[in-house]
């Protein structure tokens, strides 16, 4: 069977089993019902979370006169997606944050079924401005703006939408449901211009607008980019990267030593991609590098349970910061039972690897700030079967980071070459299948018999001109509870192995999400999870291996995470 085959085959059987979604799953007897008593129990501690409520999308992240701003897509009536309005909260840190009533939220005929994702780009003379689509009376999909009321507030509360809008209309021959989620501006030769996501019967579109004063839009003639066999393509983002080093840069930046990012949210998978490639600022072609492929096959942010991701550019720490939401895993009746559903993930710099491939990420250094109680532990070997435990921390909220080495891989598994998805391979050969070299690494959120647990390892195989890495972030045992989504996510790891003998880890944990970094941040992955016994105060977390190759723990350092001071309520 070929991918394509083989993929479609998945997402068919998942849309059967209702667990993933090829759009926000309607549910109208839950819209609008307020939330009458709000679950503690899988609440995160430090990820932004609203009190109470569904939320998805962040929406139109910037820095403007000392504060960060986060909109987000939110339910202010209920548990399910519906209702939306783009909640608003402000920060200095990025890990307090304050609520501020909703931005924008339907008023007008351009936006009166729906106020959908979008985002900031400020202007010259440091005037921010929102573009979002708005869901008009006949259901179409409209491009808008929206500008604060009063520059001089500096919390930016009231957002006005001028009588000129909507800014861009879905064309006749367009597909008006199917036109959504404009991009940060980026000015080039006399021009701003954004992106509009979109579909063309199957292929996936970027539409190019292009404007001389930000109120007048007109569509190119060709879109920046599209794929076939990709479907809608929702919120774009694209942004440039230096070729060299960690610095972020302005959306408008160009130049020689530039490449560009384009990522796309696939409604059909519910997954996102990303290529790496030139934009030529003259002809408003994008080409993405030939280093990985273009299509649902491509490169991911994270491979687990992380979309509607976005950037901005921070010019207090001249980086660029990606935020991403991770939706629940669990069901519409326990979301509606919980009171609330969705979290936003913690925001991660991100900048090119220097190979020119991948991209890098990072949790931002401010999440250090929440560090408290720390363990460590060093050069501990762990053979085959063997389990040390990490004591002396709060293991469901906690930050660990770990660097395992080995000295030969000789007991490296062959590879298949027919093993093309990770995630596939991880369910057959998951953390309890004795291995070569590898699988090594944590047990998370684990209860004390090892009847709930979540690893997050590695595993390492003999391929035919080199070795292949695989990383899983595995919830196929991280509940007794049945009626959640429980993949096993995986991605392969871009590194030298035979080299560096080596691999780091890092999960943050957080009650109901483990979100991990393998490689200094080369492959991530985000599970949720439900622990019920691993949850009520007897939550573990151990480090493990089950390859026959002894592998050492040659550093471990693990911290508490505090929660913020103030957390939106
Ligand atoms: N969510 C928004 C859309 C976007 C989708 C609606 C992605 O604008 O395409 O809440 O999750």
């Amino acid at each position: 069977m070929e991918l394509r085959e083989f993929l479609s085959a998945c997402i068919l059987v998942f849309c059967l089993n209702n667990v993933v979604e090829a759009a926000h799953r309607i549910l109208p007897e839950f819209q609008s019902l307020h939330a009458t008593n709000v679950e503690q129990l899988y609440r995160t501690g430090y990820h932004f979370q609203p009190p109470l409520h569904w939320i998805n999308d962040p929406n139109g992240p910037m820095h403007y006169n000392g504060l960060y701003h986060l909109f987000y897509q939110y339910n202010p009536k209920g548990a399910v997606w519906g209702n939306i309005v783009w909640a608003h909260s402000v920060s200095t840190d990025l890990i307090n944050w304050q609520a501020l009533e909703p931005a924008i939220y339907p008023t007008e005929p351009f936006d009166i079924n729906g106020c959908w994702s979008g985002s900031a780009t400020i202007l010259p003379g440091n005037k921010p401005v929102i573009l979002y689509t708005g869901i008009d009376p006949q259901n179409r999909q409209v491009q808008n703006y929206a500008i604060p009321a009063n520059l001089s507030d500096p919390l930016l509360r009231k957002w006005v939408k001028p009588a000129d809008n909507p800014i861009a209309v879905p064309e006749a021959e367009m597909n008006a449901s199917a036109f959504r989620d404009p991009t940060t501006a980026w000015f080039s030769n006399g021009h701003w211009k954004i992106l509009v996501g979109s579909k063309r019967k199957h292929r996936g579109m970027a539409f190019l607008y292009r404007s001389l004063d930000f109120v007048h839009w007109i569509k190119a003639k060709h879109p920046l980019h599209s794929a076939a066999n990709t479907g809608m393509w929702e919120c774009p983002d694209f942004y440039p990267v230096p070729v060299s080093g960690k610095q972020g840069l302005d959306t408008s930046v160009l130049g020689e030593n530039v490449k560009h990012v384009l990522k796309v949210s696939l409604d059909l998978t519910r997954y996102e991609y990303y290529t790496i490639g030139k934009y030529s600022p003259d002809q408003d072609r994008y080409v993405p590098d030939n280093t990985s492929a273009d299509g649902w096959a491509g490169l991911r942010y994270d491979y687990g349970n992380f979309y509607a991701s976005k950037t901005f550019f921070d010019p207090v720490k001249n980086r660029r910061i990606l935020w991403g939401w991770a939706n629940e895993s669990d069901t519409a009746d326990d979301d509606v039972q919980k009171g609330w559903a969705g979290i936003q993930l913690i925001p991660r710099t991100v900048w090119l690897d220097t190979k020119g491939k991948q991209l890098l990420q990072w949790p931002i250094e401010e999440l250090d700030s929440l560090r408290g109680k720390n363990v460590q532990m060093s050069n501990q070997q762990l053979k085959l079967g063997d389990r040390v435990e990490v004591n002396g921390i709060d293991a469901s909220q906690a930050d660990v980071e770990v660097t395992f080495s080995f000295s030969s891989l000789d007991k490296a598994e062959q590879f298949d070459p027919s093993w093309v998805d990770a995630q596939q391979l991880c369910g057959q050969k998951g953390s309890t299948v004795q291995g070569g070299l590898g699988p090594f690494g944590l047990l998370t959120l684990a209860s004390a018999n090892l009847e709930e647990f979540t690893p997050v390892f590695f595993r390492v195989f003999k391929g035919q001109n080199k070795y292949v890495v695989l990383m899983c972030s595995d919830a196929s045992h991280s509940s007794l509870k049945d009626s959640t989504y429980k993949p096993s996510f995986a991605g392969f790891v871009d590194v030298d192995i035979a080299n560096d003998k080596k691999l780091s880890l890092r999960s943050l944990i957080d009650n109901s999400v483990v979100e991990s970094f393998g490689a200094g941040g080369k492959t991530c992955i985000t599970s949720r999870v439900y622990p019920t016994l691993a949850a009520m105060g007897d939550t573990h977390l151990y480090a493990f291996n089950n390859g026959s190759e002894p592998i050492v723990m040659e550093s471990l350092n693990a911290w508490s995470m505090n929660k913020p001071l103030k957390m939106n309520n």
